[in-house]
């Protein structure tokens, strides 16, 4: 039954009701002040009140939400929303407090309750009992006020949250991460009166671009499929892949080109999936999806915040930051950034990121008290002070938290690192020398893996979550992964703001990917790190000569020219490609060496690139997978390198 069906459903039983003279059980549209506001269930339980209600959203559709409000509520209090695709906790999450474990209900709800919060959770439109289609998808047509889309949904669901919750102060505020940051940041483009703050985290904007789905048009594979499989199968909830194999290197090897997973497996049940497939350039369908583009300024004050180690929505915070920074005379656009996965700052301690431990700063519960907390305190309650800075980061190396006025800090300098063809990496540009690159063969049928293998897959998440930072000794011994290495540092270097490497390359095929890693190698007898160097069992995670990665990315070589139309790279032609490598904030320690690794391939995350040309790599034949030369020039008119903001 689609979303029009399920209105004039609801409308026609209104009248019923009506007319029989009852109490209509869920909200009538005909009813201003629905008779019970909250309807369809209410929960006791020892510290909150916990309602069920189906809000009504523009075109009929209704969505199921959670309304938690503390008992002991003395006055009028805001309320803080978040939206989400994956499920909203019920009442035995709430008593139980293992509403850490979705991520719809954040662990930072119950640090907001000593300023006291209705918390508000709400499933997106066509999930779990939400009725509607759901969207997946980030489009908004600000001339289509009657679109289906998150922005209209947000909107009038705070309508209906000031009009209808009792004891509110009228203020509402939006959170959440990722799928949930998508949802509060979208608000952005046309928020509702009564919305006056929003803390987007990790938040996709550009799914082509840089965010779960693509990075430089190159498809993540295995993610983008799982994920699909996640949210597109049943309604009613989320939905693992059932592998038949331990190591998915091997399934998504033998599944071969990626067009054979819908063939072979899904057969058009995943329809963003066969979208993603459809559409390989960036098109009219990507950049309509890359919302953040659509943002003129900031509109509502903005808590946006990112992880270093984001595996999933690493750029979305800092292109919305960086847009809404186009326009914000009341200085209400902000940034954290800190040692975190995907979410990491809700989900653990941060007192490590990865193996490496974080100087006794516990940083997901220093960023929830002393920055989440008090921001939404402030817009909300009339609480503290305004923050009067424009980034906090969490520097690793240092282990320091860094307050700047300006992102990036203005001190920064930029300085070339280069690459030479003796495998060293300097900060001394190459001369003229005999051998003007180092080479490799890139075979597709012998991909790099991206992380140790068995790799597991994506859901439910196990090594997924750290994966970027794992020790890349795992592939440097490879024959087709380049490493470049750093003499050990006679002093630190600090660097803070967008990294950016220039890779002087040739390819024998017509089509290829590069990726490039920065990572800091840690000395061979060093650091401390989470694990105790007396558990034998653990030898293998010591930091002692630990190649820790601080910066990784892929292009695809068919988009160098151009994004939205592929075009093919000239064999052997030594051509530049540029990798923005995003922004960071970490100290490379004395002693430390620098590395840079290059290699051609990063399986099953990135899927392959056949090397010859064809005009859609979903599509592509067995047969067009082929082994390529590929060399990386270290000549002093094509010096690869890559440039550090570097602060002294
Ligand atoms: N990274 C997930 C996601 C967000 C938005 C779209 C698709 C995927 C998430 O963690 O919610």
């Amino acid at each position: 039954m689609g979303a029009h069906d399920m209105a004039k459903r609801s409308l026609r039983a209104c009248l019923m009701a009506t007319a029989l003279g009852l109490t209509f059980g869920s909200f009538c549209p005909l009813h201003a002040a629905p008779q019970p506001a909250y309807s369809e269930a209410s929960h006791a339980s020892s510290q909150y009140d916990v309602r069920e209600v189906m809000i009504p959203m523009r075109d009929g559709a209704h969505l199921q939400t959670v309304i938690v409000t503390p008992k002991d509520q003395t006055g009028p209090l805001p309320i803080l929303l978040t939206r989400t695709p994956y499920g909203i906790p019920d009442q035995a999450m709430i008593d139980t407090d293992s509403v850490k474990d979705i991520s719809s209900a954040l662990p930072s709800w119950k640090a907001f309750q000593k300023d006291g919060y209705i918390m508000v959770y709400q499933n997106l439109r066509g999930r779990f009992k939400s009725e509607g289609q759901f969207l997946k998808t980030a489009r908004y047509d600000a001339n289509n006020p009657m679109q289906a889309n998150e922005v209209n949904d947000a909107w009038d669901t705070i309508d209906w949250l000031v009009k209808n919750v009792p004891n509110t102060n009228g203020r509402v505020g939006m959170y959440g991460v990722s799928y949930a940051g998508m949802t509060s940041g979208i608000t952005l483009l046309h928020p509702h009166p009564a919305l006056k703050a929003i803390s987007e985290q990790a938040a996709p904007a550009d799914q082509w671009m840089n965010d779960d789905n693509h990075h430089y048009g190159a498809l993540r594979e295995s993610y983008t499929f799982e994920y699909c499989v996640l949210e597109q199968t049943d309604k009613n909830k989320n939905t693992n892949y059932d592998f038949d194999t331990h190591d998915v290197y091997d399934w998504y090897l033998r599944v071969g080109p990626v067009r054979n997973t819908d063939r072979l497996y899904t057969h058009g049940k995943l329809s963003y999936w066969n979208a993603n497939l459809d559409h390989p350039d960036y098109d009219a369908f990507w950049q309509e999806e890359a919302w953040y583009k659509k943002i003129t300024g900031s509109t509502v004050p903005n808590l946006n915040v990112s992880g270093f180690w984001d595996q999933e929505d690493p750029m979305g915070p800092w292109d919305i930051f960086y847009k809404s920074q186009s326009h914000d005379p009341d200085h209400t656009n902000f940034i954290v950034a800190g040692p975190w996965f995907h979410g990491g700052w809700q989900r653990t301690d941060g007192a490590s990121i990865g193996p490496m431990l974080l100087g006794g700063h516990k940083t997901s519960k220093e960023f929830q008290d002393e920055i989440e907390a008090p921001f939404f305190a402030y817009y909300l309650h009339d609480k503290g002070e305004k923050p009067d800075w424009k980034a906090r980061i969490f520097e690793t190396g240092s282990n320091t938290w860094r307050t700047y006025a300006t992102w990036p800090d203005k001190h920064v300098s930029p300085q070339n690192l280069y690459f030479h063809s003796d495998g060293t990496l300097s900060f001394v540009a190459p001369k003229a020398q005999d051998t003007p690159y180092r080479q490799y063969i890139s075979d597709p049928d012998n991909p790099v893996p991206y992380r140790p293998r068995p790799i597991s897959p994506t859901f439910p998440v196990r090594e997924w979550r750290i994966w970027e930072t794992m020790d890349q000794r795992f592939v440097d011994h490879r024959p087709d992964v380049l490493s470049f290495t750093s003499a050990p540092l006679e002093q630190d270097l600090r660097i803070a703001g967008p990294v950016q490497a220039h890779l002087f390359a040739t390819t024998s095929g017509q089509d290829s990917d590069f990726i490039i890693k920065l990572i800091d190698v840690f000395p061979e007898k060093g650091k401390e790190s989470v694990y105790s160097k007396d558990d034998k069992a653990s030898w293998a995670q010591s930091l002692d000569g630990y190649e820790f990665p601080v910066a990784m990315e892929v292009r695809r070589g068919r988009y160098l020219r151009d994004f939205s139309h592929a075009t093919p790279l000239q064999p052997n032609k030594v051509t530049e490609w540029p990798v923005s490598l995003r922004d960071h904030d970490h100290v490379f320690l004395k002693g430390h060496r620098l590395m840079v690794q290059v290699q051609s391939s990063w399986f099953p995350l990135i899927d392959r690139n056949p090397q010859t040309w064809v005009p859609s790599i979903p599509d592509a034949k067995g047969t067009d997978f082929k082994a390529a030369t590929q060399r990386i020039y270290t000549t002093p008119q094509a010096a690869s390198n890559i440039t550090l903001p570097v602060l002294q």
